[in-house]
């Protein structure tokens, strides 16, 4: 205790205003890095019980702000087999953070200890990785300095990718059991992804450049550093020219680039110049998010978002499962949120025939409902996603014998995508490389990945409220069952619209309500839009 008291006392917390609270958000604590010392100590303290709840078995710790501006960063905890921090430990990330002194830090420690069973001196273990930003130094240094009050053992990883250390937190608890996720290091995550991007190719050639915009963050040297890892074979035509990769002046992070600023603005980085016809995708601040796009001579710009990825997976894989002779045994579905654009739900509900489900905003509910499917393929809009394949399914794909080269071929290709698409979280690197199969496979241009379906026009408006609380919603989030009577003025509104919908929402990051509608036109979505924020204003 004292020791813990003593350390603390080197990580002060930072007071917040009246009436204001730390709280464990959908991406864990991010706000400004310099609010963020005491706050990541006590992370570490909180990361360590969470070992020992699990008996040793090693937690991770990323330390990102993802596509935030430079000034922010945020810490977040990652569950053995690389999942988001469980939902009830949040609850105790929030209590614990907010203790008012170090003596109450202490003593809220040792209650979490006691209520859940815990032994203080049995064996803890985290990792941990930061992004490019320079406040991560500072920042990691107070969780090293709580895993060691809280006698517990760590590895640091220094600058990694989000999705890297949830890798790396599934291989260190998975090592050397049937179950090994992969080698446990940096290297071991090129390595797999390098000999599962050779495998799913099947000999198939990548057509032209891909231009990757990295978002000046930590995705561009990690991206530099898997291409050494490709076979030569590869290497001969899989091109790949990394723009916005600038780690050394923080200041240009997420600056005018990266998947955020491309789903938001809707354009491409006006750094470097847009090539007519150059197939493009973007990463965000810390490698999670992807999106493509390209510059049409005549159609301008368009972009192939979270919606587009998660319907040309399902619909290559369902393929595949369907040649492999699969139907019987594997089930797909796809998870999507309220945000969605109607098209990619009806073109993978009526023409892919695939069941889809709707989950509230944030990846973990998307993860936890992919996981009731024996293949769940579950995409944010914003490019946040990734393919879940359960054992069931792994199983019957690497037992299955073929009858015929047509189903083998299908069969090694499936398998090969089990091992390069992420399983423990949306990662852009591993993502933009199953996209690039998939494309190369069908031999598709993305104009003809963009011809699938058409997007419904939609508008996306951020509204400034009092209390942002008072919205509470209903049907994952596609009603409001709070205010009284907000939902029937809504109603009212869509349906004086053609093939409209339209929903409001607390945003859960950021204090304002979020209104999203899509209807037949764009000036109608843009209508619509502002008659709802009207409504809730
Ligand atoms: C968080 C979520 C992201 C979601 C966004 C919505 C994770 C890792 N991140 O960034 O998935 O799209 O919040 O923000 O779950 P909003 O609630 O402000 O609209
Ligand atoms: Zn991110």
């Amino acid at each position: 205790n004292e020791k813990i008291i003593a350390a603390s006392q080197k990580h002060p917390i930072v007071r917040l205003p009246e009436g204001q609270v730390y709280k464990y958000g959908t991406a864990g604590f991010r706000m400004r890095a310099d609010l963020l010392e005491g706050v990541t100590f006590r992370v570490g303290l909180l990361a360590s019980l969470r070992s020992r709840k699990h008996n040793g078995q090693t937690i991770g710790v990323m330390v990102t702000a993802s596509h935030n501006p430079p000034v922010d960063n945020g810490v977040k905890i990652v569950d053995p087999m690389g999942e988001m921090l469980e939902q009830d430990w949040e609850t105790l990330a929030t209590d614990l953070v907010n203790s008012a002194s170090d003596q109450e830090l202490v003593e809220r420690y040792n209650n979490i200890a006691a209520a859940h069973k815990i032994d203080l001196r049995s064996p803890a273990k985290v990792i941990y990785g930061r992004d490019t930003r320079p406040s991560g130094h500072k920042l990691v240094t107070a969780l090293a300095d709580a895993l060691v009050a809280a006698d517990t053992e760590y590895v640091d990883y220094k600058l990694l990718t989000t999705p890297q250390l949830h890798y790396l937190t599934r291989a260190t608890n998975t090592e050397g059991t049937p179950s090994s996720y992969g080698k446990v290091s940096e290297v071991g995550y090129y390595e797999k992804l390098a000999a599962a991007f050779a495998k799913a190719l099947r000999n198939k050639k990548v057509e032209g450049t891909l231009t990757v915009d990295c978002a000046n963050g930590v995705g561009g040297p990690k991206l530099a550093e898997f291409l050494k890892y490709l076979p030569q074979e590869v290497k001969s035509h899989f091109s790949v020219k990394i723009v916005n990769d600038d780690v050394l002046r923080p200041e240009v992070l997420n600056l005018e680039c990266g998947a955020d600023f491309v789903k938001t603005k809707q354009r491409a980085p006006p750094s470097p110049k847009p090539v007519p016809g150059a197939r493009c995708c973007s990463l965000d601040g810390d490698a999670d998010r992807l999106i493509y796009y390209w510059h049409d001579p005549d159609a301008n710009f368009v972009m192939l978002d979270g919606d587009r990825i998660s319907s040309l997976a399902a619909s290559f894989i369902s393929d595949l499962v369907r040649d492999a002779n699969l139907s019987e045994e594997v089930r797909i579905g796809v998870v999507q949120t309220a945000y969605a654009n109607g098209a990619s739900t009806t073109y993978i509900a009526e023409h892919l025939g695939l069941p889809v489900a709707c989950t509230p905003t944030g990846v973990k509910h998307l993860h936890h409902v992919a996981q009731s499917y024996d293949i769940g393929v579950y995409f944010e809009a914003n490019g946040h996603g990734t393919v879940l394949f359960s054992t069931e399914a792994i199983r019957a794909i690497r037992e299955k014998q073929p009858q015929s080269p047509a189903q083998k071929d299908a069969l090694e290709t499936l398998s090969a995508l089990v091992d390069l698409i992420n399983q423990t979280v949306g990662d852009a690197i591993s993502d933009m490389l199953m996209v690039e199969v998939i494309l190369a496979h069908k031999g598709w241009t993305l104009r003809d990945w963009a011809m699938t379906y058409q997007d419904l026009p939609n508008r996306l408006v951020r509204v400034e409220v009092a209390d942002k609380d008072i919205f509470q919603t209903t049907d994952a989030e596609r009603r409001l069952s709070h205010p009284e009577g907000a939902q029937a003025a809504i109603d009212q509104e869509v349906r004086k619209y053609t093939n409209a919908r339209a929903f409001a929402r607390a945003s859960g990051t950021e204090n304002a309500c979020r209104v999203y509608a899509e209807a037949a036109t764009r000036s109608e979505a843009n209508e619509l839009a502002e008659r709802v924020a009207r409504i809730v204003q």
